[in-house]
């Protein structure tokens, strides 16, 4: 018995993007809001059909419409995700949650392939991440009080 063409190319979810489910209070129901962003892939570009993003649930449907072997890797804040390889002709998906605004980065983890042009530079609007590696800095810290939320 073998897999064949059944396309096993499960994209496998970080455990740290499942940990960090925001708890927030209002949280009733909609727990599986998950706006789909097809981007599709070919020799050497990736192209997003979705332009602006904020915080949230996504699923990315890479399609590889290329001649060429391609995958989809996301990095940002918090964040790194990728699919397995990609087949021309082939797809997979990726579900990623941006937790915060910032700089994301969707690219080709091929070698080579984010420096011919793979490469999506992705503004997530709203609130920064709250940092919390302050690295030591020898900050006079005289009792702050960090208010959280
Ligand atoms: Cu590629």
């Amino acid at each position: 018995m073998t897999l064949r063409s059944t396309s096993a190319k499960i994209a496998l979810i970080p455990l740290a993007t499942i940990g960090v489910l925001a708890g927030s209070a209002d949280a009733a129901a909609g727990a599986s809001s998950s706006t789909t962003v097809k981007a599709v892939e070919t020799d050497f570009h990736i192209a997003l059909s979705k332009k602006t993003f904020g915080p949230g649930t996504y699923t990315f449907v890479a399609v590889n419409k290329g001649q060429t072997t391609h995958a989809l890797e996301i990095t940002g804040p918090g964040l790194h995700a990728s699919t397995a390889d990609i087949s021309p002709g082939q797809s997979a998906k990726l579900k990623v949650v941006f937790k915060s605004g910032g700089a994301y980065d969707v690219f080709c983890p091929i070698p080579g392939h984010k420096m011919l042009g793979m490469n999506v530079n992705l503004k997530v609007s709203g609130p920064a991440a709250a940092v919390s590696k302050n690295t030591t800095k020898s900050t006079m810290a005289s009792g702050s009080g960090a208010v959280s939320f």
